[in-house]
């Protein structure tokens, strides 16, 4: 079975990819289309109508299954926030070096480091309408930043189930344990399923 994977972040392609590895799906980019798609405006109010925007345009260009992922970041002290801006807060800033200092002071002035990331992925061109899988990873943001592996905010979250931020373990475990990996977890078993 061969899937698009509506997204042009090259790490969630990665992951994404590594996760799928084991199973006989084959992954394909957006570039692996060879069709010019113009860059996607993500102006809805939840993961869920982001993540369809991705997949639905997409699909305009492929009768292949599409999925695509979208995920952001919440911390408490921060109201909830960046969440669906998790990208662009960071882009505002000039990196997430910056967002990640400015996360941290407010996390300290609250003395409150509660925080999650959240995944959506949505399939598209499956069945006759879109199917929706979640992941959630609850955890603790650390005042300091552990640069490492994987991406975006990795450096100072600790997930509940583990000990160190998903940067210093090696890809194998964040792609167990993550948001991502917790939403194919359960696309894979619906495939599974309803390829029986
Ligand atoms: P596409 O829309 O093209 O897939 P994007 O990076 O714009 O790429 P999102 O709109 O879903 O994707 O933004 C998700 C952001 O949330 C991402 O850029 C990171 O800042 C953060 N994020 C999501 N998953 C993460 C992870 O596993 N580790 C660290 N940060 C993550």
């Amino acid at each position: 079975m061969q899937i698009v994977l509506a997204s042009s972040n090259q790490n969630k392609v990665r992951e994404i990819k590594e996760i799928f590895a084991p199973y006989n799906i084959q992954i394909l980019g957006i570039t692996d289309l060879d069709v010019d798609i113009p860059e996607i405006e993500e102006n809805g109010n939840t993961y869920f109508e982001n993540a369809l925007i991705k997949a639905n345009e997409v699909a305009k260009y492929t009768s292949l299954p599409v999925i695509s992922d979208d995920s952001g970041l919440e911390v408490e002290a921060f109201d909830n926030g960046p969440g669906i801006y998790s990208a662009r807060y960071a882009s505002n800033l000039g990196g997430y070096i910056p967002a990640m200092k400015e996360i941290i002071k407010t996390c300290n002035d609250k003395n409150n480091y509660r925080a999650r990331f959240i995944c959506c992925i949505v399939l598209v061109n499956y069945l006759d309408k879109p199917l929706r899988f979640d992941g959630l990873v609850s955890g603790r943001i650390i005042p300091e930043i552990k640069v490492g592996n994987g991406f975006g905010y990795d450096p100072f979250f600790i997930s509940d189930e583990l000990e160190k931020t998903f940067a210093e373990y090696d890809p194998e475990i964040k792609n167990k344990y993550s948001h991502r990996a917790k939403a194919l977890e359960k696309l894979l078993a619906y495939l599974k399923e309803s390829n029986q």
